[in-house]
């Protein structure tokens, strides 16, 4: 039997992932522990949370003392618990470091502490910083460019450290852009469907030619779930399906798929410190075996439809305080 401890389950990967692992075996006891922050939400799993292999525990990975008696019970941590957005980490970056970094040395403690058989940290292909042209290899040179993205890099290689000092068993995944269902509406394509669904318009940063490698989250799921059984303690791996696409063009593809014209977009200010390209050499993961599954185009219309199926899941995401933060933060209504 393996004993998950699963952190940020009710976020958009991590509920992916957890819906992914219990269905795809019996012999697995899963502890989602999550804070609950604006982007966590027990909707995402409404349809597991009556499983016997799976319980939700409140809390905050910062927290010493609940963590290290949460992990007594298991053998193995997925860290996804994070706050993700990069927008938010540049006007009020306390929380990143503190959860992002801070959080992931109390979960190291503990691990440490309880003899964990693997530990598996979800990083991300920002720490690199940003690439003009080629791939970003696993040895390359961390130069993160965002407070969001530098506390990501900082818990990467602090469990880097941990390994080499005390030989814990860890895997460092680093994902490119994920899309796909249950993804908070503030990211490019969850944010960009959601308003095209409702015809508000699409803010594209700056002139809308900044490139990401976009990752359908099951096939980022599946990624995971092989790296966790079969990649190496202590080494890092890249996962991305070479979709690369500048952020005009995603926008186009999302305006086709709900019905819309082009009148919907409006370019606004760029971002500060805004990658131009994001890209990644993903030969070590496929070397494991791993490959993705979906096309691109079925993957995002797909998700287009999915949004379009599910308004009870972000209608009431979009409401209240999310427009309040939205008018303050960027200044504008959506
Ligand atoms: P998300 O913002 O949707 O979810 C984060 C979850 O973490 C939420 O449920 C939140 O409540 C929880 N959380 C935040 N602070 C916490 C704390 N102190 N204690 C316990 N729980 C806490 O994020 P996501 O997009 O699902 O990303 C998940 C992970 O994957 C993050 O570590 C992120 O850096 C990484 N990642 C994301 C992407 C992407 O495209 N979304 C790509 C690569 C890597
Ligand atoms: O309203 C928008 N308009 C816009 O032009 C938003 C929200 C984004 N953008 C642009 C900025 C980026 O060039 O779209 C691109 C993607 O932006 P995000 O969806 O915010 O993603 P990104 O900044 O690339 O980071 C994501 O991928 C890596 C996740 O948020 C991170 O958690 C992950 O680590």
């Amino acid at each position: 039997m393996q004993k998950y401890l699963i952190t940020g389950g009710a976020g958009f990967i991590g509920s992916n992932f957890i819906r992914y692992m219990l269905s795809k075996s019996d012999d697995i006891t899963i502890i989602n522990l999550d804070k609950l922050t604006y982007a966590g939400n027990l909707d995402n799993l409404k349809d597991i949370e009556s499983d016997d292999r799976y319980r939700f525990v409140k809390g905050d990975i910062c927290d010493s003392g609940l963590v290290n008696s949460l992990m007594k019970d298991v053998s193995v941590v997925v860290n996804f618990a994070a706050e993700s957005h990069v927008d938010r980490s540049i006007g009020t970056p306390d929380e990143f470091i503190q959860t992002d970094i801070f959080g992931c040395f109390i979960l190291l403690e503990a691990a440490r502490k309880y003899g964990i058989e693997r530990f598996m940290q979800i990083s991300t292909d920002e720490v690199y910083g940003s690439i003009d042209n080629g791939l970003f290899k696993e040895t390359d040179a961390l130069m993160p460019s965002s407070p969001y993205s530098a506390s990501k890099a900082g818990a990467d290689r602090l469990v880097y450290s941990y390994y080499i000092t005390y030989q814990m068993p860890v895997v460092i995944p680093r994902s490119s852009n994920n899309f796909g269902p249950y993804q908070y509406p503030e990211k490019l394509i969850s944010l960009f469907i959601t308003n095209a669904l409702d015809k508000i318009s699409l803010p594209v940063y700056g002139d809308g030619k900044n490139v990401r490698d976009w990752l359908y989250v099951q096939d980022n799921c599946e990624a995971l779930d092989c790296i966790l059984h079969h990649g190496k303690d202590g080494e890092v791996y890249n996962v991305g399906a070479g979709n690369e696409k500048d952020n005009l063009e995603i926008t186009q593809l999302i305006i086709d798929a709900t019905g819309n014209t082009e009148n919907l977009i409006t370019f606004v200010e760029d971002r500060k410190g805004h990658d131009r390209r994001y890209a990644l050499d993903v030969s070590k993961i496929r070397s494991l075996g791993w490959e993705p599954r979906h096309d691109f185009h079925s993957a995002l219309n797909e998700t287009v439809d999915w949004y379009r199926d599910n308004r009870w899941w972000w209608e009431k995401l979009k409401s209240g305080e999310y427009l309040e933060y939205y008018r303050h933060h960027y200044k504008r209504d959506l």
